[in-house]
């Protein structure tokens, strides 16, 4: 289906502003052009601004409570209408925070959508486990029903509802989980393929999984929600807080390849990338796999593409 593209130069969800520049470089990498190259229609609806108000001391140990919840209250809107344009929303990051906002978005427009949450980490502190005070690491805490119970209401909020069940999300690459998450995680059944599962079992039999459990008739709209840290820092290393031991290059294409294939994806976050962060030869590789995983997922192929109206001359 057509594509929409549209950035959240996000960062209060964590520490290191230079995660705000992850929109400007995967667009300087040429993103919009391969998509197109793709021959898929592409629209480009730009960044998101979002007011920085300044009056917003922590909730406990969370930070920026205020401005993570007013932001993703937009990013939310932003996200449902490209959904509701009939476009597959590509949405780019700043930091996993911004994901509370287009998984709310995505399941406004897509009730039924379920979702792949692609990271180094689960995510799923509540504003009450984390130990960080970082909300990169909470978002799916803020939109799972079963956790609705765990989450309190912190100021900038007020808007937000919770949007899908436990059951419809899969982590697959996980490899550093807080204790209180492993628990949450036990308690209500949470479906996570570590990098240890992965090395046991095989990333076919990974996914197949995965998708056996979130999307069982394989007739649901998918989330992908890609956090670069889920890769190796061999390829990632420009992100806040980069995990040994990830996803390789190939095993990160397989798994947007096949997902992608099903035509059924409808949205997909690219997150963390930090184009601030390591060495300019760093930041190019990490900011080019993003490309390369957004492109694989959106049909560009490894073993070739035919273009439309191809002869041989
Ligand atoms: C840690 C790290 N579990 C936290 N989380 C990260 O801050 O809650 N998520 N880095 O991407
Ligand atoms: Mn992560
Ligand atoms: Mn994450
Ligand atoms: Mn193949």
């Amino acid at each position: 289906q057509d594509v929409g593209v549209i950035g959240f130069p996000f960062s209060k969800g964590q520490p290191q502003p230079g995660v705000r520049s992850g929109p400007a470089a995967i667009r300087n990498a040429g993103l919009i052009e391969k998509i197109h190259n793709l021959e898929r229609d592409v629209k480009d609806y730009g960044d998101l601004d979002f007011e920085y108000i300044a009056d917003d001391p922590p909730y406990g140990l969370i930070k920026n409570p205020r401005n993570v919840g007013a932001a993703n209250k937009k990013i939310s809107a932003a996200v449902s209408n490209v959904i509701n344009d009939n476009r597959l929303c590509i949405s780019l990051g700043g930091d996993h925070a911004m994901s509370i906002g287009t998984l709310h978005g995505h399941a406004t427009a897509r009730p039924d959508m379920c979702v792949l949450w692609i990271d180094a980490h689960v995510d799923i502190n509540t504003p009450l486990t984390s130990m960080t005070g970082n909300i990169h690491g909470t978002p799916v805490s803020f939109v799972v029903h079963e956790l609705k119970d765990y989450v309190p209401v912190l100021p900038g909020f007020e808007w937000m509802n919770t949007c899908i069940h436990a059951k419809d999300i899969a982590f697959i690459g996980v490899r550093d989980i807080d204790p209180g998450e492993r628990y949450i995680m036990e308690k209500f059944g949470l479906v996570c393929y570590s990098i240890h599962d992965i090395d046991h079992l095989g990333l076919v039999e990974v996914l197949k999984r995965a998708m056996d459990n979130v999307n069982p008739n394989r007739d649901r709209p998918i989330h992908i929600s890609f956090d670069i840290d889920a890769l190796d820092p061999l390829l990632a290393q420009s992100t806040g807080t980069p995990v040994y031991g990830g996803l390789t290059f190939r095993e990160g294409m397989y798994i947007v390849e096949e997902v992608g294939s099903t035509g059924m994806v409808t949205g997909i976050d690219m997150v963390e990338v930090n184009p601030e962060l390591g060495t300019k030869f760093e930041q190019n590789v990490t900011v080019n796999t993003a490309v390369d995983v957004l492109t694989a997922a959106l049909g560009k192929r490894r073993h070739g593409n035919i273009p439309t109206g191809y002869v041989l001359p």
